[in-house]
């Protein structure tokens, strides 16, 4: 039923991404110019194995466990039958920005070197995992729903599968069979995957084949070994910009990027164009959604030519702040400090 690929199937040209293993990261300046969402051809993957190609005439989505009433499987077509929903959201691996625990902070963390380029906005069109759980007969003592990946078994772990808290798998989760107006791409889970908001990417689990609904609490290698105790991803921030990139000093430049907080909605944007010694409020219009990101621009005419440090900072609704250190990590996640990003003013 699956058919191995090599790691990721979509072209991966070095000017939208930097590879890393299996999986691969967005290049912040390909986000320069385009709209709201990331375009598919840019979104970060990351895979513990490698892409399956998935044969959707026997593909099934089974719903299982002590705690639903009347298990069954829904075949490709059926779940596309159902009644379904379109939401904005940002997927985000929590290990994004982990290089900059060691560039930054001169501690560095294992773990694949991600920039801040394993975060993509799509939009998304599923059926409510609510829904879904409600087509069969979730018992009230449910307590943990157990999604599974059908790649290929990571290492000795079995396959990619983590257990989410039955009140958040009633609440926002969607089981997603389009992206971006289009069916879901091998890459990003066809036929169908979890996408849940503002939690770690490994909550949004890829090539759904199987949902385990329990009466006790589960556990698996990804809520014990990796990912333990990982869910809303922090407050953090990006200028769409190349790392190194060269500015002419002829100004003024408009300088755009984004900001992010698995929390709620960005309220502040501050950027500093001096180490931090003074910061500028930057300007957004529309608003952020909610488990999406802000777009944001700030005007800038450099007075001197060489290099220069740029630094952006945002604010949540719950009044979180980028600290300008992240305390420590053992796995490298959740690296929410202001990056330190280097460009050069050059003459004429
Ligand atoms: N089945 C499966 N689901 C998975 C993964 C995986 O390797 N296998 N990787 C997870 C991780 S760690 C992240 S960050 C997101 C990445 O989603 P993307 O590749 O669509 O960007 O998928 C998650 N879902
Ligand atoms: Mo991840």
């Amino acid at each position: 039923m699956e058919q191995a690929t090599a790691t990721i199937v979509k072209p991966l040209p070095g000017h939208l991404f930097r590879v890393h293993g299996a999986s691969a990261e967005m290049r912040w300046e390909a986000m320069s110019g385009q709209g709201y969402h990331t375009p598919t051809d840019r979104f970060f993957v990351r895979n513990h194995t490698y892409t399956p190609l998935i044969d959707v005439t026997t593909w099934r989505l089974r719903l299982h466990g002590a705690g639903l009433r009347r298990p069954r499987a829904f075949g490709y077509d059926e779940l596309r039958a159902l009644p379904s929903r379109t939401y904005d959201l940002a997927i985000e691996c929590a290990g994004n920005g982990r290089r900059f625990y060691g560039t930054q902070q001169h501690d560095p963390a294992p773990g694949t070197q991600w920039g801040l380029g394993a975060i993509g906005v799509a939009r998304w069109r599923g059926v409510p995992l609510r829904y879904l759980l409600k087509q069969v007969d979730v018992l009230p003592g449910a307590v943990d729903v157990l999604p599974s990946g059908l790649d290929a078994p990571f290492e000795d772990y079995g396959h990619v599968r983590r257990p989410l808290p039955i009140e958040k798998a009633m609440d926002d989760v969607l089981v997603a069979y389009e992206m971006n107006g289009e069916p879901l791409p091998p890459d990003h889970g066809f036929p169908v995957r979890l996408v849940v908001p503002g939690w770690a990417g490994i909550a949004s689990i890829k090539w759904l084949g199987d949902i385990e609904v329990s009466t006790h609490e589960l556990f698996t290698p990804w809520n014990t070994v990796f990912y333990a105790e990982v869910t809303t991803q922090p407050v953090k921030s990006a200028f769409e910009l190349a790392w190194n990139a060269v500015l002419p000093i002829n100004g003024p430049h408009i300088l755009h990027g984004r900001s992010w907080s698995g929390r709620g909605r960005i309220v502040r944007v501050e950027v500093s164009f001096d180490g931090g010694l003074s910061w500028r409020v930057a300007e957004h219009h529309g608003h952020h959604l909610v488990g999406a990101w802000l777009p944001w621009h700030i005007a800038w005419a450099p007075r001197r030519a060489g290099r220069y440090v740029l630094m952006a900072r945002a604010t949540d609704e719950t009044g979180a702040t980028q600290p300008l250190i992240t305390p420590r990590h053992p796995s490298g996640y959740h690296f929410d400090a202001v990056v330190q990003h280097p460009i050069h003013v050059a003459i004429g």
